[in-house]
């Protein structure tokens, strides 16, 4: 059941996981030093017979030391941490790489529909592909979403990529993702959104260009199906994106 956690199957997947990793460790060096040091202390001077009670105030400069130089240290390793969010974010929600596929992907109670473009390769044409609940991807290739909702706030997500996005009622969002790996992978809802919320599954699937390409021409519209034709003997697997274009 986590293994759907752990699969990486878009480009940035890793540079999610690689920012996740160095918060944890930065994050649980400072509690286990925290914690360790705390309950030497409290074990080191706890109460005994004979011992009279210190009355510190926390002005004493040899003392304010054990404050102020974690302190520093922390605060260096925030800006470490905020250095590395930042980056990332940039890389991967402010600057779109150019795109090779533009899909549309609607939110609404309680499913995710999605439209992409036809054999002709163009969004808005008469051979686009609707679906509800299925995205079907070429792998490699680096595709450029536009995220809307019908009704209230959705949030689009696909663990596998790393991806979240919420969907907003009366305004498209773009995003990119650029799946590396074949497979299927699921689509969330990760807002909660009303009593069918945790229906609001989908999947996604990532395949090759021939298979994509036999996909495309399967779910046309029948005189486009028929225009893009392959006869059966080549149905072999060896048709490529722009062999069905032409
Ligand atoms: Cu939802």
């Amino acid at each position: 059941m986590l293994e759907r956690y752990f699969t990486a199957a878009s480009t940035y997947a890793h540079s999610i996981d690689h920012l996740f990793i160095l918060i944890a460790v930065i994050v649980g060096f400072w509690l286990i030093a925290a914690e360790t040091m705390m309950f030497v202390l409290v074990f080191k001077f706890r109460a005994k017979d004979g011992r009279p009670t210190q009355y510190i105030t926390g002005e004493e400069k040899h003392l304010k030391r054990w404050i102020s130089i974690p302190h520093f240290l922390v605060i260096l390793c925030d800006i470490v941490i905020i250095i590395a969010a930042i980056t990332v974010w940039y890389n991967i929600k402010q600057v779109m790489p150019p795109a090779d596929a533009t899909v549309r992907v609607i939110g609404q109670q309680w499913a995710w529909s999605f439209q992409q473009p036809g054999p002709d390769g163009v969004l808005d044409t008469a051979d686009d592909i609707r679906t509800v609940g299925e995205l079907h991807v070429v792998v490699n290739t680096t595709y450029h979403f536009e995220l809307m909702s019908r009704d209230v706030v959705h949030s689009f997500a696909i663990p596998a990529f790393r991806l979240k996005q919420d969907a907003l009622p009366g305004r498209t969002i773009s995003g990119w993702f650029r799946p590396n790996r074949v497979g299927t992978y699921d689509i969330q809802c990760t807002q909660m959104c009303g009593l069918g919320h945790a229906l609001m599954a989908g999947r996604i699937i990532v395949e090759t260009p021939q298979d994509h390409a036999a996909w495309l021409i399967r779910n046309s519209s029948p005189a486009v199906a028929e225009q893009q034709a392959i006869p059966a003997s080549s149905a072999d697997g060896l048709v490529t994106m722009a062999e069905v274009r032409q």
